[in-house]
């Protein structure tokens, strides 16, 4: 299961996290299939200069971190276990994510904006899916959405409010607690 995580955060106005994270040995979000999710499968994703642009890396569905915190439990600001959406860059250009927009709705592509925050080449970016909507200057990015363990559409959509740049449908398979699942 969640046999190794790292995680590594800094400040930049938002929070911007870069992790390994957890997934069954095997799963999508385990390329190398070395026994769980770790560093060597994101190392075994190198930026690309013809890649295509961001994408949905890796999602938690059901967070049930809670104090104390193993290994790779992650819980919001507020302290509470969200969900939460992992933006990966796997290009070497930064991406200015300003008017992008994550939704778990296919006719409503519009659903959640990104405020103004720039993903580095490389960079990761962790968006909770809290139901609270929050995105403002500073803030820790919360769509007013939460995801669905029983699965649905997840999709990140460029600025333009109509082009699906990555999603996960018609619905991701229904998900296990404390699991996260992606590419
Ligand atoms: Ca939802």
């Amino acid at each position: 299961m969640c046999d190794s995580r790292a995680i590594l955060c800094f400040m930049a106005g938002f929070m911007l996290c870069c992790w390994s994270c957890g997934g069954l040995a095997g799963s999508p979000a385990d390329p190398l299939s070395n026994g769980g999710v770790d560093l060597d499968d994101l190392s075994s994703l190198p930026l690309q200069a013809g890649a295509s642009g961001p994408l949905i890396s890796e999602f938690l569905a059901g967070n049930a971190s809670r104090h104390p915190l193993g290994e790779g439990d992650l819980l919001d600001q507020d302290g509470d276990s969200s969900d939460w959406i992992e933006i990966f860059n796997p290009t070497q250009e930064a991406v200015f994510l300003d008017g992008w927009f994550l939704t778990d709705d296919p006719w409503d592509l519009r659903k959640w904006r990104f405020p103004p925050v720039t993903l580095d080449p490389g960079g990761f970016l962790v968006v909770f899916a809290s139901g609270t909507d929050r995105a403002g200057a500073g803030q820790e990015l919360h769509t007013h959405f939460k995801l669905d363990t029983e699965g649905e559409y997840l999709a990140l959509v460029g600025a333009d409010g109509a082009t699906v740049r990555h999603e996960y449908a018609p619905r991701y398979p229904a998900q296990l607690t404390g699991v996260s699942y992606g590419v």
